[in-house]
C-alpha cells in the first residue's frame, strides 16, 4: 500500500520543507518510513511510523504509554547523564493539534519520532561487544523504569507474554488447520507439545507472588537497541509499543534469543542456527551491569531458563502465525514463518544442550 508520505507528514510539527520518504528497517510490525526535510538549509531526518491498528486496537493509548514512559526516562537521563538526553530516549513530534499521533482519513494512525542518528540497529548481533552494549542498554532502561507506577500503564496487547495462552492459540490453530499447514509442521507441532510443562513456569510463579510485576519492554530483540556508530554503546531503546507491566525475566530472555544467535530469525540451513555460549556470556555481563540491583535471588536463577522460554513461546507464535495463513508478522515469502519457528526452536534445542554452562556463566556473573 502507497501512502502520501508528504501530506502526512504535514500534519506533524516538522519544520522545514519535506523531501523524500522511504520504507526502512525490518521491523515485524509497523510500517516504518526514513523521512528527509530541509530545514534552514540543513538535512533532518524524522522516522515516520503507521502503527499497526490490527494489532494494537487503541493506539492512541499506546502513544499516552509512550509519551509517559520517554518523558520518565528522559528526566532519568537529565539528571544521571545529561550528554545523552537528546539520542538516548525517542523524541515523539507532536501533530500539530497537539496530539502525538495524527489519524489519516482511512482511519490510519501515524507518529513521528526524530531520527537517532550516528546509530543503527542490527538484525543479527557482530560481536561480543555488541551483544553486552545491547543487553546493558536493555537492563539500564528497566532499571530508569523501576520507579515508574506499573499499574498506570495501558496493557496494549492483552496476555502479551502469557506463555500458556500462546500455546493454546497453537492447539487452536492445530485443530482448525484453516491453511492444510499442520501436516507439513508435524515435527515443529511435536516438539511444542514434548515441553508443554516449561510453558507454565514463569506464570505460576507471577501467580504465586513469587516474581514482581514490573514495567518491561517486552520486545528486547537485537534490533530494538540502536548501537552507536563511534562507541558502540547502546544508545537509545526503541520500539516501545509494548512498555507495559510485565516480567524482568521476559524482557531478559528476549535478549537471549536473538543476541546470542548465529543466525538470522530465518535461516532455512538449520546447521547454521545455534545460541553462542560467548554472546551469552557477554549479554549475562552487560545486562547484569545495570540491572543486578533490581534482580531478586529468584529472578537471577531464572535468567538462563528465561532464554529458552521466551525463544519457545516466539517459535510458537510465529508457528501459529503460519498455521492461521500469515497474518500477524510481515512476511516476504512464502514459509517464512514456518522457517522463523525451525530456527526458533533450534534455538531452543541449543540452549537445552549448554544450559549447564549457561547457570554456570550467570552464578559467576552474578
Ligand atoms: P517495528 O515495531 O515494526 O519493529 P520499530 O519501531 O522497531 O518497528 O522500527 C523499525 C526500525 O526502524 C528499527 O529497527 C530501527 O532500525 C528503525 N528506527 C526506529 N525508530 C528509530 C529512530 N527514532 N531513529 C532511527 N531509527 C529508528
Ligand atoms: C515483533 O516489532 P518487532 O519486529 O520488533 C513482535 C515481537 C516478536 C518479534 C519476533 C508487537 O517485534 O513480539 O518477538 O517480532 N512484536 C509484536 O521477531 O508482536
Ligand atoms: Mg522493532
Amino acid at each position: 500500500m502507497a501512502y502520501d508520505c508528504a501530506s502526512i507528514v504535514r500534519q506533524f510539527t516538522v519544520p522545514g520543507a519535506f523531501r523524500s520518504a522511504a520504507p526502512y528497517g525490518t521491523g515485524h510490525i509497523n510500517d516504518t518510513y526514513c523521512v528527509e526535510c530541509v530545514a534552514a538549509g540543513r538535512l533532518v531526518r524524522y522516522i515516520l511510523q503507521r502503527v499497526n491498528h490490527r494489532i494494537f486496537a487503541a493506539p492512541d493509548r499506546l502513544m499516552q504509554n509512550i509519551v509517559r514512559v520517554t518523558g520518565h526516562v528522559r528526566a532519568k537521563l537529565a539528571t544521571a547523564s545529561p550528554a545523552n538526553i537528546e539520542r538516548g530516549t525517542l523524541t515523539v513530534v507532536p501533530a500539530r493539534d497537539g496530539k502525538a499521533y495524527h489519524r489519516d482519513e482511512a482511519g490510519n494512525w501515524w507518529r513521528v519520532y526524530v531520527f537517532i542518528e550516528g546509530a543503527r540497529t542490527y538484525d543479527v548481533v557482530q560481536n561480543r561487544s555488541q551483544a553486552f552494549a545491547a543487553a546493558r542498554a536493555f537492563g539500564a532502561f528497566q532499571a530508569m523504569l523501576s520507579d515508574f507506577p506499573a499499574a498506570t500503564l495501558h496493557e496494549t496487547i492483552p496476555a502479551f507474554h502469557h506463555t500458556p495462552s500462546r500455546l493454546a492459540r497453537l492447539k487452536e490453530a492445530i485443530g482448525a488447520d484453516a491453511h492444510n499447514r499442520a501436516a507439513g509442521a508435524g515435527a515443529e507441532i511435536a516438539f511444542v507439545l514434548a515441553r508443554e510443562e516449561m510453558t507454565t513456569r514463569l506464570t505460576t510463579l507471577a501467580g504465586r507472588g513469587e516474581l514482581c510485576v514490573r514495567v518491561t519492554h517486552n520486545d528486547t530483540k537485537i534490533n530494538n537497541v540502536m548501537i552507536d556508530d563511534a562507541t558502540g554503546d547502546g544508545v537509545c531503546v526503541i520500539d516501545l509499543d509494548t512498555v507495559m507491566p510485565g516480567l524482568s525475566l521476559y524482557d531478559f530472555g528476549d535478549c537471549v534469543r536473538t543476541t546470542t544467535a548465529l543466525a538470522a530469525e530465518d535461516e532455512r540451513d538449520l546447521a547454521r542456527v545455534g545460541m553462542s555460549l560467548d554472546l551469552f556470556a557477554a549479554l549475562a555481563d552487560g545486562y547484569l551491569s545495570s540491572a543486578r540491583a533490581l534482580l531478586s535471588p529468584l529472578e537471577a536463577d531464572l535468567l538462563p531458563f528465561s532464554g529458552m522460554l521466551i525463544t519457545l513461546e516466539i517459535g510458537i507464535r510465529f508457528l501459529t502465525d503460519y498455521l492461521e495463513g500469515d497474518v500477524y508478522f510481515k512476511t516476504h515469502r512464502p514459509g517464512q514463518n514456518l522457517d522463523r519457528a525451525r530456527t526458533q526452536f533450534a534455538m531452543v534445542a541449543s540452549m537445552e544442550r549448554q544450559m549447564a554452562q549457561m547457570e554456570m556463566i550467570v552464578a559467576r556473573l552474578r
